[in-house]
């Protein structure tokens, strides 16, 4: 700074909480963990997909000897594989199976429970609206267990055109990581095309995914810039971005604090910052210091919701340390 030229301003940093690892990506990481330290370990640990959908992560654990494949044929027969936390159809647990595969599944338990609602539906005869993203893993997954009861829409607009034989026997289900609003419109828009639909008896949504989007719109009220960390495949990170859009703030998803474009923040005094359930708290810390950089930072914490979410690593690893 040359002596005409005006010190950097001071700037609040709103800090989203709750933000970063839920308890089902903490669960996935450390049961992968948990292989990779196994002592005297000798064969590789296989992770099929991605283990959550962040690159830090999945560089982090392939830097300590996992190896990662996108399907099944790239694991030798009798080898170690974790399934992701995003879950896999029946068919790939069969395939698992007849490969003897072992099997870690690191499938968050609340995307297990909305498989079991799949087949509880298609048991009783129901046609399944499943609203969620093509293509996305938890969605190929949760298709797999009745694939032919179950049909994918993403709209209002696709459910108010959506032709169904049996209008009486008709259910939802929705991806765990959807926005809450946007997924309350399409299921009022399938309620009113379907007025016996049948819900799901509690929010297929997970509590992270929505304290997360709570959280990030708390801050994105009082800020001029909102970043969240996360990566751009990750489906919970990037509604995060959009509900603060849909707030009229801008944000912006970067995967570190290299993302960060210094002219987002020319005349924004208030930043909010949140991070993904599959970012690490890490990130968040290394974002602050970098935004520290930038000017005098005060930051503030803004809690909406204290979580106290744990669950046990799957059973093959629950004895190891
Ligand atoms: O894309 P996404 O939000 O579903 O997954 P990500 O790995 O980013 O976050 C964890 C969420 C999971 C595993 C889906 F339940
Ligand atoms: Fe489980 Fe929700 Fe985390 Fe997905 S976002 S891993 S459903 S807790």
């Amino acid at each position: 700074m040359t002596p005409d030229q005006a010190p950097p301003k001071p700037r609040t940093l709103l800090l989203a909480s709750p933000r970063a690892f839920c308890a089902g990506v903490e669960r996935a990481i450390d049961a992968v963990e948990r292989l990779l330290d196994a002592p005297g370990r000798t064969e590789p640990v296989y992770v099929r997909k991605q283990i959550v959908h962040n690159t830090h992560v999945v560089a982090g654990l392939a830097r300590r000897g996992a190896v990662f494949v996108e399907e099944l044929d790239a694991v030798p027969d009798g080898a170690t594989v974790v399934f992701s936390a995003h879950g896999v159809s029946p068919q790939v647990r069969d395939e698992a199976a007849e490969r003897q595969l072992a099997v870690v599944d690191a499938t968050c338990p609340l995307v297990t429970k909305v498989h079991s609602e799949a087949r509880r539906f298609a048991a009783r005869g129901d046609t399944i609206v499943l609203i969620g993203h093509a293509g996305h893993e938890e969605v190929e997954g949760t298709l797999g267990e009745a694939p032919n009861s179950t049909v994918l829409i993403e709209t209002p607009e696709e459910a108010a055109s959506l032709e169904i034989a049996d209008d009486s026997r008709v259910s939802y289900l929705t991806q765990t990581t959807l926005a809450v609003d946007e997924t309350a419109d399409v299921v009022q828009a399938l309620r009113a095309r379907f007025p016996l639909l049948q819900a799901p008896p509690g929010d297929d949504i997970c509590y992270a995914t929505t304290n997360r989007q709570l959280a990030v719109e708390a801050v994105a009220e009082r800020a001029g810039l909102v970043l969240v960390i996360g990566s751009a495949n990750s489906s919970n990170s990037v509604r995060m971005v959009e509900v603060a859009h849909r707030r009229g703030t801008p944000a912006h998803l970067i995967d570190d604090a290299s993302g960060i474009d210094p002219a987002w923040l020319e005349g924004v005094d208030v930043i909010g910052l949140s991070a993904g359930a599959s970012a690490s708290p890490a990130l968040v810390t290394e974002v602050i210091e970098a935004l520290g950089r930038f000017g005098p930072l005060t930051v503030e914490e803004r809690i909406t919701t204290v979580e106290d979410v744990t669950f046990a690593p799957p059973a093959p690893v629950r004895t190891r340390p």
